[in-house]
């Protein structure tokens, strides 16, 4: 069966994740990957079986047998390498954020739109397979008219001053950390859910951590907390992105919403709950059980649904790879994502301005607008229209 060449650009610790997705969805071979160290990428391309490695993207980009890239690199090359592949005839799945400006941004989603390249951002999380089904209850109308949405996207990866990581820097990760690393995340499930958008919104921020301890060497995204730094082995650095964002806001739907984001929230390792109340039942999500759906009655006990394609709508069963009871996790999400990006790259070049059922660039420019326009409520102090 034909199947699509492409390559992963950035061998930190989500390319070799993105590698794995990519060979499990079975339509797709991994030919070549780069990294800014030439030794790092021909390292990694031994130890995981690909023929070629680049210690330059251009070159990658140059390289005609390449037809997809995937970008994992650090957010403020997205928007060079997204244009460089496109430009040059290849499909683009890029990591959230999109790019690290907004200019950036459009450029990117307009790129797509004008050359009809197959474009996907990763937003995996919205691959759980029952986040699907929560989406199709509320398409249903089981759930009634959507009256508010709440949750949170938590971690405590970033919680000492000794933790440390390139997303600190506005330089490598644009001027958001939480809001557009994780925040992104939590609010494109909540408008693919809910199929309604973000209007209005007041933001709170802050910095608990007014400088950090920067080891002075490379230290990989989660690996602080794995790794004890002595202090003559640091430099302390002043930190202008925000540990937390808080948000009230107002849906296009009439429902009223709240979020809270934090990298500094002891316990939670990767956490993020999702809850839809309708004037009929309510729904839940929680990433830390990703195969359990919640769902409130008023007048009846409340349920709870396990991951169970037989129990599932078509959508939630498409994206389920195992039978019930069977647990499926995050690189499945990727799976997921990558399988229907694949499977429209090889249906042909003529079905790409058909609408795709995954998420594209035009969603990470939406992420990036929400993202922004939480960034100018707490400079203005005010509610802000997106
Ligand atoms: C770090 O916060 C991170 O790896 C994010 O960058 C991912 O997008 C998220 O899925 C998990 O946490």
């Amino acid at each position: 069966m034909k199947t699509v060449k492409t390559a992963v650009v950035g061998l930190g610790y989500i390319g070799p994740v993105h590698i794995q997705a990519i060979r499990a969805t079975g339509l797709a071979e991994v030919i070549a990957v780069s990294h800014s160290t030439l030794d790092v990428a021909e390292a990694k391309a031994r130890e995981m079986g690909i023929p070629k490695a680049y210690g330059d993207y251009r070159e990658l980009l140059a390289d005609p047998k390449v037809e997809a890239v995937h970008i994992c690199t650090p957010n403020a090359l997205h928007h060079d390498i997204a244009k460089g592949a496109m430009l040059a005839g290849k499909h683009v799945v890029c990591e959230k954020p999109l790019a690290i400006g907004m200019e950036d941004a459009r450029e990117l989603a307009d790129i797509a739109d004008r050359t009809g390249i197959v474009n996907a951002i990763n937003f995996c999380i919205r691959y759980y397979p029952l986040l699907h089904q929560a989406r199709d209850m509320v398409q249903s109308g089981v759930l009634g008219e959507i009256l508010s949405v709440s949750g949170s996207y938590h971690q405590d990866w970033m919680l000492y001053d000794s933790d440390y990581n390139w997303r600190v820097e506005p330089e490598h990760a644009g001027p958001s950390r939480v809001i557009g690393d994780i925040g992104s995340h939590w609010f494109d499930c909540v408008e693919f859910v809910t199929g309604a958008c973000v209007e209005q919104l007041c933001a709170d921020i802050a910095i608990f951590h007014r400088t950090r301890k920067k080891p002075l060497q490379h230290v990989q995204t989660f690996q602080s907390k794995e790794t004890y730094v002595a202090d003559n082995e640091c430099e302390r650095v002043g930190v202008r992105t925000e540990d937390y964002a808080s948000a009230v806001f107002r849906m296009d739907n009439g429902a009223h919403g709240t979020v809270s984001l934090s990298q500094c929230a002891a316990g939670r390792k990767n956490r993020m709950l999702v809850e839809v109340y309708g004037s009929k039942k309510s729904l839940c999500f929680d990433s830390e059980r990703p195969g359990e759906l919640w769902m409130g009655n008023r007048d009846k006990p409340n349920e709870m649904l396990l991951r169970d394609p037989s129990l599932m709508t078509m959508s939630a069963r498409e994206i389920s790879h195992l039978p019930g009871g069977h647990v499926e996790g995050y690189e499945d999400t990727m799976r997921q994502l990558f399988r229907a990006v694949y499977g429209h790259i090889l249906e042909g070049k003529d079905r790409i301005r058909e609408s795709v059922n995954y998420p594209t660039f035009a969603d990470g420019l939406r992420a990036m607008t929400i993202c922004n326009a939480v960034l100018r409520s707490q400079k203005q102090m005010s509610w802000i229209s997106v």
